[in-house]
C-alpha cells in the first residue's frame, strides 16, 4: 500500500513487487536532473499515475491501489507497473496522457525516454487491432509470399490531377502492386480529393484489367475527422480498398476512428515521428509508436529500412517488424515481452531512399512480409515511372529466385539500368 505521508520520496518505489497479468509494464531510460535516478523515477511514477508534487488532502485510501510502481531499476533503465484499472479501455490517447504525458516536462528528469511498453491482456483484448493485416493484404492483392511493391507519386506536391493519376497508372502497369499519395497531399487545390480519387481509382482498375494483377491505391484522407470519414466513405463508393492516414500528425484517436468507420485497409505513414522519436536519451520510441499503431488499427506501418535515407538502424527496425507482425515477441534490451493475444499483424513497411539495389538487403533482414516502398527510386529510373516500378519487380524476382541483381539483370534490363545508375548512391 502507498504510504502518501512521511516518506514521500519514495513512496512509489517497490523494487520487491512482481508484475502481475493485470499490470501495464513500462520501460524507460531515465537521466536524472541533480537527483538520484531512484529520486527522479519516484517522481515519473507518480506524475504518470495518480500523484502531483505534495500530499494532497483530498486523497482517498481506494485511491492509492491505483497507483504505479518502480519494480526494477538497473542503472538508468527503470521498469513501473501500473494497474490497468488505471486507463480507458479501447483508448490509446488515454494510456498515452498517463504514461507519456506530463513526464517528459518535469524538472526533475534531464532526459527521459519511454522505450516500450507491455500490455495486460483484458486491456489489449479493448483495442480493435488491424482489420486486414499482412494476411488481409496478400488475400485482397493475391500475393502469396514475396513482398509489396509500392510506390509513392513524386513529385509530393505540386501534380495536377490528371498527371497525378498518369504517374500512378504508369507505376502499376510497370509492376507496384500498390501506388499511394504522399505524407503532405491532402486536397490542396492543384490536386482536389475528390476528383484525384476518382481519375486515380479509374486508372488503378485499367491497370489491374490490363496487367491481370491486383492493384492498390492508398489514398490520403488524412483531415478533420468527420471530413476525413466522408472521404474515406468516397473511395469506398469508388471501389477503392484502401486508405492512407497520417498517425502522428492526426493522432491516434483519428486512427480509431477511421478503424472503427470504415471497413477499408489503413496504411499508417508516421510523418513527425522523428520529433520525438530520435532521441535516445528523450521522447518516445518508434517501439512504442509501433505498438499503439498496431493497437489502433493500422493495417500497414512505416518502421525504417536500416539502409536508405532515413534514421534507424536494422536492429531497431528488425525489432519493430517482430513486434507488429509476430503474434507473441520475446523481450530484449530495448523491447519488453508481448503477448499480442490474437491481434491481427500490421504489415511493416520499408521506405525512404530505397532503390532497387537495397532490395536484397530489405529481404535478407527483414523477410518476405515487409512492403517495399520506392518513390525516387521508381520515378528517377533512367527510363521513366514504368520502366522503373518493373526494375523493382524484377530486384524482387531476382531474391525469390536466388540470383543476385548482377546475374539477373543480365537478362532483366530495367534492372540492370537501375543497378547502373544508382549502384554507387550509399546513405
Ligand atoms: C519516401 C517518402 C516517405 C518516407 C517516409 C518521402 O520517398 O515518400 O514519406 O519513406 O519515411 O517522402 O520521403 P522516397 P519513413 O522513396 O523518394 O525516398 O518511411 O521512414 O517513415
Ligand atoms: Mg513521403
Amino acid at each position: 500500500m502507498i504510504k502518501m505521508v512521511k516518506d514521500k520520496k519514495y513512496a512509489f518505489i517497490d523494487q520487491g513487487y512482481k508484475p502481475t497479468r493485470n499490470d501495464l509494464v513500462c520501460m524507460f531510460r531515465v537521466t536524472p536532473e541533480k537527483m538520484s535516478v531512484k529520486e527522479a523515477v519516484n517522481n515519473v511514477a507518480l506524475e504518470s499515475s495518480i500523484g502531483t508534487w505534495t500530499p494532497v488532502s483530498s486523497n482517498k485510501k481506494y485511491v492509492n491501489k491505483l497507483g504505479a510502481k518502480v519494480f526494477a531499476i538497473s542503472g538508468n533503465w527503470v521498469k513501473i507497473a501500473y494497474p490497468q484499472e488505471l486507463f480507458e479501455e479501447g483508448s490509446v490517447s488515454n494510456i498515452l496522457s498517463s504514461v507519456a504525458g506530463n513526464v517528459f516536462g518535469m524538472k526533475a528528469v534531464k532526459g527521459l525516454r519511454l522505450e516500450d511498453i507491455s500490455f495486460p491482456k483484458k486491456l489489449l483484448k479493448s483495442f480493435c487491432g488491424p482489420r486486414f493485416g499482412v494476411e488481409g493484404y496478400r488475400k485482397i492483392l493475391k500475393i502469396r509470399d514475396r513482398p509489396l511493391v509500392g510506390t509513392i507519386v513524386k513529385p509530393k506536391l505540386g501534380l495536377k490531377t490528371k498527371d497525378h493519376a498518369k504517374v500512378a497508372y504508369e507505376s502499376w502497369v510497370g509492376g507496384c502492386d500498390l501506388v499511394k499519395d504522399d505524407e503532405n497531399l491532402s486536397s490542396q487545390k492543384f490536386n482536389p480529393f475528390e476528383k484525384r480519387a476518382s481519375k486515380t481509382l479509374e486508372m488503378c482498375d485499367k491497370a489491374a484489367e490490363e496487367t491481370g494483377e491486383k492493384k492498390g491505391y492508398l489514398i490520403n484522407v488524412t483531415a478533420e475527422v468527420m471530413l476525413m470519414l466522408r472521404r474515406a466513405d468516397l473511395v469506398k463508393e469508388l471501389g477503392g480498398k484502401f486508405v492512407m492516414h497520417d498517425v502522428i500528425t492526426a493522432g491516434f484517436a483519428s486512427l480509431e476512428t477511421l478503424r472503427q468507420n470504415s471497413k477499408l485497409g489503413i496504411h499508417s505513414h508516421r510523418a513527425m515521428h522523428g520529433a520525438f522519436t530520435e532521441n535516445p536519451n528523450h521522447g518516445l520510441s518508434m517501439m512504442c509508436v509501433a505498438d499503439f499503431a498496431r493497437m489502433a488499427g493500422s493495417d500497414s506501418l512505416h518502421i525504417g529500412t536500416g539502409i536508405g535515407k532515413m534514421r534507424g538502424g536494422k536492429r531497431e527496425v528488425s525489432e519493430i517488424r517482430e513486434e507488429i507482425e509476430a503474434m507473441k515477441v520475446d523481450k530484449t534490451p530495448h523491447r519488453l515481452q508481448q503477448n499480442w493475444q490474437g491481434l491481427k499483424s500490421t504489415f511493416a513497411v520499408c521506405s525512404g531512399g530505397i532503390y532497387p539495389g537495397h532490395i536484397p538487403y530489405l529481404m535478407k533482414n527483414f523477410g518476405n512480409d515487409i512492403i517495399i516502398q520506392a518513390g525516387g527510386g521508381v520515378h528517377g529510373h533512367p527510363d521513366g515511372t514504368a520502366k522503373g516500378a518493373t526494375a523493382m519487380r524484377q530486384a524482387v524476382g531476382a531474391v525469390m529466385s536466388g540470383e543476385t541483381l548482377e546475374h539477373y539483370g543480365k537478362t532483366h534490363g530495367e534492372l540492370m539500368r537501375a543497378m547502373e545508375f544508382w549502384g554507387k548512391i550509399r546513405f
